[in-house]
């Protein structure tokens, strides 16, 4: 137990935040997270830590805010002094990027730049450790394989270019100010909690709906893209050994195998009992159909973006060697764990509901 450190988690209500928030929680720490004004109810991922904020764990509170508001951001530290900020929140979509590029920049890129700003304009450089959350698609468009520390950036969308000035940021506030601010150039990590337009997770949802008559098909994308997919419980975990460093630094998190978003659809449907055959883009037959000629996935132009990255295998050599972290979870398992979780997910919820 690391008991009475504070802890502040923007993105809280996310995939990272929630497997965050629960780890923290379980080391000792008091958490605090930013959270959005939302119209809907947008806490479900740390339901089992939230509940009603009379009877829930005094270490945990949530406040509102968000990454486009500086004055906000200021008190936030002000009010919850952290030891650690973990810098989570993003418009984290690739192909919404491109329909929004400046509230990506401003949230994603911008976002950063006034958080840092506020550990300065209140003296916790030497007082507050920053984890941010940068990606495996600074990479973009392929320059070697596999991508590790060194290799240079491409990005390919305008998340990617904003998660750009983020990462270049955190190095420049390290190196003028001291501060202990570390990036995670993590690669794609899902898990049963994945936002649903991600493509995982929309596989595995549409694998266990259809099979239990609950939708008829299934539209995506690119199939023929790459990617380095891990467990997002063991991601999270490296992001809180990267800040227990004695010095902070960037380190990729990844699995070091890659897959095609084909083999995650073939792997999702087996487990729910059906067999795939890919038929092509034909006229008659297309997609993806079952022996008796059931067609369950067509391409649907839409989900194509402008610019593609086409191939992310990581290199997590110097993460395993200086922080000691590994993933465990294959890729694999982690497609038999989503469908397992979708399926019991449907299978509780009414007809109509959770499909
Ligand atoms: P999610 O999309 O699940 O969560 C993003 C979080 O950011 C949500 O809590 C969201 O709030 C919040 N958020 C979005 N915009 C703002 C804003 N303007 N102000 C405050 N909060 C905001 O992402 P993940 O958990 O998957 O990823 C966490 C971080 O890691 C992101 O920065 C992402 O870009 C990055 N990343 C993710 C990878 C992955 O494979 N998952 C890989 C590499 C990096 P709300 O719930 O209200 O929408
Ligand atoms: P990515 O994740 O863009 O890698 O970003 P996503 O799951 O959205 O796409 C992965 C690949 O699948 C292809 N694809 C589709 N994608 C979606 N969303 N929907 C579809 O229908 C579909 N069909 C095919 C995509 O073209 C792409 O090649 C994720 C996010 O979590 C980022 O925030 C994070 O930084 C990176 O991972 C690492």
């Amino acid at each position: 137990m690391t008991v009475g450190k504070t802890a502040l988690i923007t993105g809280i209500t996310g995939q990272d935040g929630a497997y965050l928030a629960q780890l923290l929680l379980e080391k000792g720490y008091r958490v605090h997270g930013l959270k959005r004004r939302s119209s809907s109810f947008n806490t479900g991922r740390i339901e089992d830590i939230y509940e009603d904020p009379h009877t829930a764990d005094p270490r945990f509170s949530l406040h509102y805010g968000d990454m486009t508001d500086s004055t906000n951001l200021i008190r936030l530290v002000q009010e919850t002094q952290p030891d650690e900020i973990y810098n989570l929140a993003a418009q984290s979509h690739v192909q919404v990027s491109f329909e929004t590029p400046e509230y990506t920049a401003n949230a994603d890129g911008i976002g950063v730049l006034r958080l840092l700003e506020a550990i300065r304009i209140l003296g916790r450089e030497k007082t507050t450790r920053f984890y941010q959350a940068s990606t495996s698609e600074l990479y973009g468009l392929v320059q070697e394989v596999p991508q590790s520390e060194t290799t240079p950036f491409y990005p390919r969308s305008p998340y990617g270019a904003a998660k750009l000035y983020a990462y270049w940021i955190v190095v420049n506030y390290r190196e003028a100010y001291g501060m202990h601010a570390s990036n995670g150039i993590l690669f794609n990590h899902e898990s049963p909690l994945r936002g649903e337009t991600f493509v995982t997770r929309k596989i595995t949802r549409a694998a266990a709906a259809i099979s239990l008559g609950r939708q008829d098909k299934l539209y995506l994308g690119n199939l023929d893209a790459k990617r380095d997919w891990g467990h997002a419980k063991e991601y999270v975990r490296g992001m809180w050994m990267m800040l227990q460093q004695d010095e902070p630094d960037d380190y990729v998190l990844a699995t070091g195998e890659t897959v095609m978003v084909r083999s995650f659809v073939e792997w999702a449907f087996e487990d729910v009992g059906i067999k795939l055959e890919w038929k092509g883009e034909g006229v008659d037959e297309k997609g993806y159909c079952t022996e008796t000629g059931r067609c369950l996935i067509e391409i649907d132009p839409r989900y194509f973006r402008p610019t593609e990255v086409e191939l992310l295998i990581g290199d997590p050599t110097k993460a395993h060697t200086k922080l000691g972290w590994k993933h465990t979870t294959s890729s694999r398992e982690l497609a038999r764990e989503m469908v397992q979780a979708d399926l019991k997910v449907m299978q509780s919820a009414p007809i109509g509901k959770g499909a």
